[in-house]
């Protein structure tokens, strides 16, 4: 431990004077670290050709004599008059690149003619002193391409006239007709979405003022309306689009990708020298802001020993101890589309035999999913080499009594495959590997698209296989004689491996002969992060932070004690889609 504690610290203060960034190696090694390059650029052009033809798309996909309302996101509250800064709603922003609040687009299809229209709100100074300039109807025709503008203070006027099925005529001589029978927006799925709380509740009140909204026997919303329209989800026909990604599309999110490589090479480069979990974490988003990412995709996760067996972890504030793992799930946004890439790499460069032992099984799954990728296998099918690498690989290390062992007399629900539920045994390996192997990537983390259909080109999933070997792990178990023989034959290899969590992730593009990595210029193999991680630290300067993290912080009291985590709670965990 000494040894290596002198090792950083020399290290750090041989880094401390170079100045140069990963862009300017100094001395003759070549460099280790990328700098991303830089940002697409596309011509006017290029993006009204790229806007107008997901328009066109869109309505391709709608029935005819119909009509489609976007909505623009409201803006969230963080506290009192302050809001969280603001995104725009995806499909919205898919439409028309526009980011500015208040904002709807109105799409009419008749036949082969096919009307759109764009409310925003006029421009107003007073309002521009305090939050920023305010798109113009020219700005508006600059960024998205479309030309037929009405002022966004006559939208709810539209709205009370489309709810009975009436033309609308504004201010400024436009007329929006309706002749329609469908009515398109954007809407829950289900109750599980809860009646919009999370997306779509502007939506969704706007549908229940002419429309009653029942749940079906298969859980989706269906809905009655007194006006004789029909009203449909639009998020499927966006669900089906934006699942594959055009190759305007595939330059901005791998400029994420590039971004949040960068962000994990620095992360790799000054952990050794880093003493708490934000100063890496920091280094991580340094990164994304200082390379102009929009914001991450999601809140960066940079967990250190058994904070890497939560997965999900965001507190950032445990101390980074030499010897252990750290675990880092992060992904910048660029240009609304998101990375999602993870990295588990020992603090000290060099894997312990434990934890070699518990990566090289991720790696291999990861491996396996990828091998049977191509278009027309299944997401499912990536999961199950991957699961299977998984099974066999705790076997061998005595996590589990064997391959395909169950936990005796712990009886889940899985789908049947036939839209039902059957009862089976609970798998031992659900006991550390929680999650899936992961999902469809794009606008969302999370994104849209469905998961039975068979792989095409175009389509990005994440390959994120993960084994974590909770502290806690063993501790909801029924009390019964099996399962106590159960735990009596993994208790050797638990005790060795406890703690230990390993999650790698990468950005799998489908592509006509198989897969590409998107995600393959960040190391991955065990011996190639070792080296990286060697040769790394010279390039970047870093020195620890001389704060200390706020005292008695409950979560860190928390991490890795495993408080309130039930077995129904791991359950409902084993069949969900990833981390
Ligand atoms: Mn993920």
């Amino acid at each position: 431990m000494k040894k290596i504690l002198t090792l950083a610290f020399l290290a750090s203060l041989s880094a401390l004077p170079i100045s140069a960034s990963a862009d300017t190696p100094k001395n003759s090694k070549p460099s280790v670290m990328l700098a991303t390059p830089p940002a697409p650029a596309a011509t006017e052009s290029e993006r009204w050709a790229e806007l107008a033809r997901r328009r066109a798309a869109v309505a391709s996909k709608m029935a005819d004599k119909s009509m489609l309302i976007l909505f623009s996101a409201e803006p969230k509250l963080y506290a009192n008059d302050v809001d969280y800064v603001y995104r725009q709603e995806n499909n919205l922003y898919y439409l028309t690149n526009l980011k500015q609040p208040n904002a709807a687009f109105v799409m009419v299809k008749n036949g082969t003619d096919v009307k759109e229209y764009l409310f925003i709100p006029k421009r107003d100074a007073r309002q521009e002193a305090w939050e920023g300039r305010m798109y113009s109807s020219d700005d508006v025709t600059k960024i998205s391409g479309l030309r037929t503008i009405v002022d966004s203070a006559e939208f709810e006027d539209f709205l009370d006239l489309a709810k009975e099925k009436r033309s609308y005529t504004s201010k400024n001589q436009i007329t929006i007709p309706n002749s329609v029978e469908t009515v398109y927006t954007p809407l829950p799925n289900d109750e599980d979405d809860g009646e919009g709380h999370r997306e779509y509740r502007q939506e969704m009140d706007w549908v229940k003022s002419f429309a009653k909204v029942e749940t079906a026997e298969s859980g989706d919303y269906k809905y009655e309306t007194a006006t004789g329209y029909k009203v449909a989800n639009a998020q499927p026909v966006f669900a089906a689009l934006r699942h594959i990604k055009t190759p305007y599309e595939l330059k901005r999110i791998q400029h994420a990708i590039d971004i949040t490589t960068e962000a994990h090479m620095r992360a790799m480069a000054t952990v050794g020298r880093a003493k708490w979990e934000y100063e890496v974490h920091a280094e991580v988003e340094y990164i994304f802001r200082r390379r102009n990412a929009d914001s991450w995709g999601y809140p960066s996760i940079v967990g250190c020993g058994a904070n890497a067996t939560t997965l999900h972890y965001v507190e950032s504030q445990s101390p980074i101890v030499q010897g252990d793992l750290l675990l880092m799930d992060v992904g910048a946004e660029y240009d609304h589309l998101t990375a999602d890439v993870t990295r588990t790499f020992p603090v000290n460069g060099k894997f312990s035999p434990a934890q070699a032992d518990i990566y090289r099984i991720v790696y291999n799954a990861q491996e396996a999913a990828a091998a049977v990728t191509k278009p027309g296998a299944t997401f499912g099918q990536a999961g199950q080499a991957a699961r299977k690498v998984i099974d066999d690989g705790l076997a061998k290390l005595g996590l589990i009594t064997g391959p395909g062992a169950t936990i005796p007399g712990v009886v889940i629900e899985v789908p049947d495959g036939k839209g039902g539920v059957k009862k089976v045994e609970r798998s031992q390996t659900s006991l550390f590997a929680i999650h899936g192997l992961g999902h469809w990537l794009g606008m969302n983390v999370h994104d849209v698209g469905e998961y039975g259909v068979p792989f095409r080109p175009g389509m990005i999933y994440t390959n994120e296989p993960g084994i974590y070997i909770r502290e806690d792990a063993l501790d909801y178990l029924p009390d019964t004689p099996e399962v106590k023989a159960m735990i009596a034959k993994i208790r050797p290899a638990y005790e060795k491996y406890k703690n230990i969590g390993v999650r790698i992730e990468d950005d799998m593009l489908v592509t006509d002969s198989g897969y590409e990595w998107m995600t393959k210029k960040l190391p991955r193999k065990l011996e190639d992060i070792e080296a990286f991680m060697v040769a790394a630290p010279a390039e970047v300067p870093f020195q620890a932070s001389v704060l200390s993290p706020r005292p008695a912080n409950i979560f860190v009291a928390l991490a890795g004690g495993g408080m309130g985590r039930g077995v129904s709670r791991a359950e409902e965990h084993d069949h969900s889609i990833g981390g």
